[in-house]
């Protein structure tokens, strides 16, 4: 594989990764969930990302870790042999990475693309409390003899005291995945504090090679305070993680005095030499000492792999199960529009349609005055008619008008959403913080969506209503020699009615009085009932159409925006659903990649 496909797929990991660290902080109780993801996602960029471009093992990194002012910066200084970092009596007063280069200019600064990630390299010396996501890289100073650690890198870095809240602990989280040895500093005094030792657990469990020094004891307290941490911090790990751990290596830098800690190989060398010695027995050469970082790297993130995705997982689940109920409340919505609206819904507007074609096929010029003459004679039919409709139909009941329908849908839709959220808020955070913002932001903003939509989809109605409602007319106009056609029908129809009439009362005595307006009564009624039919499909139509456009204009785009309500902080359905599937995938390719490189050796065989 080219090497920019190796970049593309290690950085394309490493975004993922960052993507649902993102997403995991943005719901507080997952502090700890996106340490573990940051964590994933340096190995990705720090560690596979380098080793697959072949840079060179050398030089190594020595990261120096642990609580607020345990004595790292101290430590720092006597790793390098000379006071060249910031040890400040202000607790948690480094806040990034600081890294000391080895005095040799020709051991190479990594140079692979996204190296630490969002971390700027500062370009000029900063005190070590610049709160920025940055760091800065300072040049040893030679030495004679040259120091035992001349060709690692040192990183002096910000605290974990507080999970993953504050910036700095992820700026710690970078330089430590990128770490081939890692010095873990713990107190006397609180060698055992709670986020410390889950951070201590992380590293063990990442693969990284780690040296413990305790610092602070009085010297006669050492061996006890060793003791204490072994049995404490060592003998607690989780089984899962010890089996495959070697022993963990434990040095002293007891309290010491000014003097001492300003001269580190000289006073304190007594000190400084057990500490080296242990990182020394860590990397019996670099290229063993990478190749370990890389596979431990690799293993923890096939091993992690599930459960670093096993948030996103849940969260997605919970994503969908609020789309279904978004569903449901739609269809509801729907339903209820169709029952309480539709269907009762008469279009009166097509009546006067209909009034109007029959009007039109009025006989026009001079045949007026017959039609006035048939208009006449069926007055009693239309009494009759009208006295029938009064006596035997009942009155329609007055029904709901579609926006109180609409209102009355959404405000059940909006309910059934809210009760829904309510009652899973104890199962997780997504509930949570939907019920949180329900009422001050969902309901009105959805309300405001609907009324907006509302008014486009009426004036939809209205423009299709208007349209089908004037079509026959219309076309009869257009079509002068239909109308005429039509309008000899309907007097050819009369016109049968009154023989047909003339022809049973023959020869014509009074009854014909009767049965005249009779027949053209009957006829007539004949032309209202197939007018009434051609208008009818139109109205139909019309009726059909009414929840297509109910849900292209307002119920459809008013469930897409309530499906993305849990998510607009910038996670989206689609993206947890795309990182979840892309990142197993990007592991196993990875893994591959590297055994590709390099003979096979198993994750057990654990040289730490
Ligand atoms: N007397 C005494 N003071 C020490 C010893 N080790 C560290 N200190 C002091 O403890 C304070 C904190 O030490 P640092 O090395 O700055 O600790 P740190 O862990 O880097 O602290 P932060 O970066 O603020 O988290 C400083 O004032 C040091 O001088 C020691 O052995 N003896
Ligand atoms: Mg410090």
């Amino acid at each position: 594989m080219e090497p920019l496909d190796h970049r593309t797929k290690t950085q394309q990991l490493a975004d993922d990764l960052s993507w649902l660290e993102d997403h995991c902080r943005r719901q507080p109780e997952l502090a700890e969930q996106a340490v573990h993801l940051r964590l994933a996602a340096g190995l990705a960029r720090n560690v596979l990302g380098p080793a697959l471009e072949d840079q060179p093992p050398q030089p190594l990194h020595v990261a120096v870790v642990g609580g607020a002012g345990t004595g790292k910066s101290t430590v720092v200084n006597f790793l390098a042999g000379a006071v060249v970092a910031e040890a400040n009596p202000q607790a948690g007063y480094t806040r990034h990475p600081t890294a000391y280069l080895p005095a040799d200019t020709a051991i190479p600064w990594p140079s692979t693309l996204g190296f630490l990630g969002p971390l700027r390299r500062l370009t000029q010396e900063q005190p070590g409390n610049l709160d920025e996501d940055v760091y800065q890289t300072r040049r040893l100073a030679p030495t004679t003899p040259p120091s035992p650690l001349a060709d690692f890198v040192i990183w002096d870095c910000p605290d974990m005291t507080t999970w993953a809240a504050e910036h700095y602990v992820s700026r710690l989280l970078e330089v430590v995945s990128l770490a081939d040895m890692i010095v873990y500093v713990a107190s006397d005094e609180r060698y055992n504090d709670a986020v410390p030792t889950e951070f201590f657990r992380l590293l063990i469990r990442a693969g990284k090679a780690v040296v413990v020094c305790l610092t602070k004891a009085r010297e006669s307290d050492a061996g006890t305070l060793v003791e204490h941490f072994r049995q404490e911090v060592l003998g607690r790990i989780p089984t899962t993680d010890a089996t495959t751990i070697p022993p963990i290596p434990v040095v002293t830098l007891p309290h010491l005095s000014m003097s001492v800690r300003n001269d580190p190989a000289g006073e304190g060398a007594k000190y400084r030499v057990p500490l080296l010695n242990q990182l020394l027995v860590l990397s019996p050469s670099a290229a063993v000492a990478r190749a370990r970082t890389v596979r431990n790297a690799l293993h923890y993130l096939e091993a992690a792999g599930d459960s670093l995705l096993h948030v996103a997982r849940r969260d997605l689940a919970e994503l969908e199960t609020w789309r279904e109920l978004v569903a449901r409340g739609r269809t509801q919505f729907e339903e209820r529009y169709q029952n309480t609206f539709l269907a009762v819904e008469t279009f009166q507007r097509f009546d006067r349609t209909r009034e109007q074609v029959l009007a039109m096929l009025e006989l026009p010029g001079p045949g007026k005055a017959v039609s006035n003459a048939l208009h006449l004679a069926r007055t009693p039919w239309r009494f009759a008619r009208e006295f029938v409709v009064k006596t035997l139909i009942r009155p329609e009941l007055p029904h709901q008008s579609e926006t109180q329908v609409c209102a009355e849908s959404l405000q059940g839709w909006l309910d059934s959403l809210q009760a829904e959220a309510l009652r899973r808020s104890g199962n997780h955070p997504i509930w949570m913080t939907i019920i949180r913002n329900f009422d001050a932001t969902l309901k009105p903003q959805a309300r405001a969506r609907f009324e907006e939509a509302f008014r486009r989809l009426q004036m939809k109605e209205t423009d299709e209503l208007d349209q089908a409602a004037r079509a026959v007319p219309e076309y009869l106009t257009q079509n002068p020699s239909v109308l005429n056609a039509l309008r000899g029908v309907v007097l050819a129809a009369d016109l049968v009615a009154v023989v047909l009439m003339i022809g049973l009362n023959w020869p014509p005595g009074w009854e014909l009085l009767l049965l005249l307006p009779l027949g053209v009564s009957i006829s007539h009624q004949i032309v209202e009932s197939v007018v009434n039919r051609i208008v009818g499909v139109s109205r139909t139509r019309v009726k059909d159409h009414r929840l297509d456009l109910l849900q292209e204009n307002l119920t459809a785009p008013l469930a897409d925006w309530l499906t993305t309500q849990p998510t607009t902080e910038g996670s989206s359905m689609e993206k947890l659903k795309r990182v979840l599937t892309r990142v197993p995938l990007a592991i196993r390719s990875l893994q591959e990649s590297v055994a590709a490189k390099a003979p096979h050796t198993p994750a057990s065989e654990n040289p730490v």
